[in-house]
């Protein structure tokens, strides 16, 4: 019963800061998406092409969260001057992101210059889910080497996504998905989520990923 009540204080301490982060992020116009998905599913390389595309176009921050090791946040340095990396294993190796993590990175930027913060997330489709940090809306990346059933047995994370992006498609021909299969446990999981398919190799989608990206509203 008093573990129960420690991991419910902890979640209201957490939705408070969040709250905070929010309340920050609006104050300075800023929109901000949490991306989120298992390890590898490509989302340092999206946003590398997507920190290319936006160049010139809209002022970008981004907080990588990674247990350990700045690699992520060299790989998007060459495409953004405001790359913040997180290492959970500063805080006891946390599976997620959580809002006092974002709330001190925030310092590390001059928000009155970014428009848009986008938040790569600890690879992870479980405990990501449970932490709202301050965001915006979140962004679920499913790539289709992980197999039809993932909607199913990560329903959470599908859940509480407000786009789904389906990437590597370029990898179609390889492998032997159905298509039809993933739309189908998606929708069942989340019929609300905007799906975006996608390829950071080919390039497939893209356009449709920055203009879901650009014209989302807070
Ligand atoms: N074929 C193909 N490979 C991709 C695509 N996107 C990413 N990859 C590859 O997938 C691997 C993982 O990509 P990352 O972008 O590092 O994935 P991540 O989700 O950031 O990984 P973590 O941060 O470790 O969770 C790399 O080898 C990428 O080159 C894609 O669209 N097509
Ligand atoms: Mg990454």
């Amino acid at each position: 019963m008093a573990e129960i009540e420690i991991v419910k204080d902890i979640m209201e301490e957490n939705d408070e800061i969040a709250r905070e982060v929010n309340g920050i992020l609006n104050s300075k116009n800023i929109y901000c998406i949490n991306i989120i998905s298992s390890p590898g599913a490509g989302k340092t390389t999206l946003l590398e092409k997507t920190l290319a595309r936006l160049k010139g176009r809209t002022e970008c921050a981004v907080i990588e969260g990674d247990i350990s090791t700045p690699i992520d946040r060299d790989r998007l340095l060459p495409h953004c001057d405001s790359v913040y990396q997180i290492n959970t294993d500063t805080f006891g190796g946390d599976c997620h992101l959580s809002a006092f993590m974002i709330k001190d990175a925030l310092k590390e930027f001059d928000l009155d210059k970014i428009k848009l913060l986008i938040i790569e997330n600890v690879g992870n489709l479980i405990c990501p889910a449970d932490f709202e940090i301050g965001e915006h809306s979140k962004v679920l990346l499913y790539s289709l080497t992980e197999g039809e059933d993932k909607p199913l047995k990560y329903p959470v994370s599908f859940n509480v996504a407000d786009a789904i992006v389906v990437t590597k498609m370029d990898l179609l021909p390889h492998l032997e998905v159905d298509m039809a299969k993933i739309t189908e446990n998606i929708a069942k999981v989340n019929a609300r989520a905007k799906v975006i398919f996608v390829s950071s190799k080919s390039g497939e989608g893209l356009n449709e990923w920055i203009d879901y990206l650009t014209t989302a509203k807070k």
